[in-house]
């Protein structure tokens, strides 16, 4: 992918400031962090998003985020972590290369990544007929 931004972070042709690296997957800090250590795990193989992602793909990824998420929660105290990803320009992806974003929470670090919303309750009985798969 020629103007993937992170595909040239892979190929070493951008700096980041690397985490972890393995033969799948690398993780590097977030360039505009929402809270200390915000990380992107990311992998070397070029998906736009979750949706077109291989599974055993998949599988790799969380595997590094499990495992960078441990190495925060013993590194860094931390007393929480989210595990956010946007597949999606609806969902506010801004890069089109598959990655998770890591962050780790504390108790009184005052952010909120799910706001109370007026959102109207359906009917979740008639709604979960309407999807099931
Ligand atoms: P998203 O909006 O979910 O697609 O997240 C993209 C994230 O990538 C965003 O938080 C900012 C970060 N980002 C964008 N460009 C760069 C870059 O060149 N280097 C690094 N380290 N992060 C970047």
């Amino acid at each position: 992918m020629e103007n993937c931004i992170f595909c040239k972070i892979i190929k070493k042709e951008l700096p980041c400031h690397k985490i972890y690296e393995n033969e799948n997957v690398i993780a590097f800090l977030d360039l505009n962090p929402v809270v200390k250590a915000h990380t992107l795990v990311v992998p070397k193989k070029h998906f736009t998003n979750v949706l077109d992602c291989e599974e055993d793909y998949l599988f790799e990824i969380m595997k590094v985020v499990k495992k960078i998420s441990n190495h925060y929660k013993t590194k860094l105290n931390c007393q929480g972590i989210n595990i956010l990803n946007a597949s999606g320009k609806a969902a506010q992806q801004s890069v089109f290369h598959l990655h998770f974003h890591i962050l780790p929470r504390y108790d009184d670090d005052q952010i909120n990544v799910f706001p109370k919303t007026n959102y109207q309750k359906e009917d979740l009985e008639k709604l979960s007929s309407s999807l099931e798969m």
